[in-house]
């Protein structure tokens, strides 16, 4: 059965994204906009907790089920919560978000819902940048914007 889920985020940067999934198997197409970034990368991550009671530093760490060390959304070793990076063209315009990802769920023991998706301030390193952060948070600086990822009408 599909299943499909939406985060509203908000923050220094706005924004809205779609988490849509097939079936429990299929990989999840996550798509929308987010409005206001910076020119560049800007780490973009789904963390453990959704609980926004102190902005999103209460979100806690990255959703890391299987104890892993962070990685990029393409390599074996990384959190299912480490969708990598969106890249804003321009400063201040509309950033389209495009992933598809076979680590984060919908549904089951890896599922996303209730939890928050952040954006950061500065690039994920993914987990390569030499940093005392790079395994843990890919150093990407600040949570400049976040949002609680729930279920939506499919
Ligand atoms: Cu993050
Ligand atoms: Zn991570």
């Amino acid at each position: 059965m599909p299943v499909k889920a939406v985060c509203v985020l908000n923050g220094d940067v706005s924004g809205t994204v779609f988490f849509d999934q097939q079936d429990e198997k299929a990989p999840v197409v996550v798509s929308g906009e987010i409005k206001g970034l910076s020119k560049g990368l800007h780490g973009f991550h789904v963390h453990e907790f959704g609980d926004n009671t102190n902005g999103c530093t209460s979100a806690g760490p990255h959703f890391n089920p299987l104890k892993l060390e962070h990685g990029a959304p393409d390599a074996p070793v990384r959190h299912v919560g480490d969708l990598g990076n969106v890249e804003a063209a321009a400063d201040n315009g509309v950033t389209k978000v495009n992933i598809q990802d076979c680590a984060i769920s919908l549904c089951g023991a890896h599922s996303i819902v209730g939890r928050t998706l952040v954006v950061h301030a500065d690039p994920d390193d993914l987990g390569r940048g030499g940093h005392d952060l790079s395994k843990t948070t890919g150093n990407a600086g600040a949570r400049i914007a976040c949002g609680v990822i729930g279920l939506a009408k499919v």
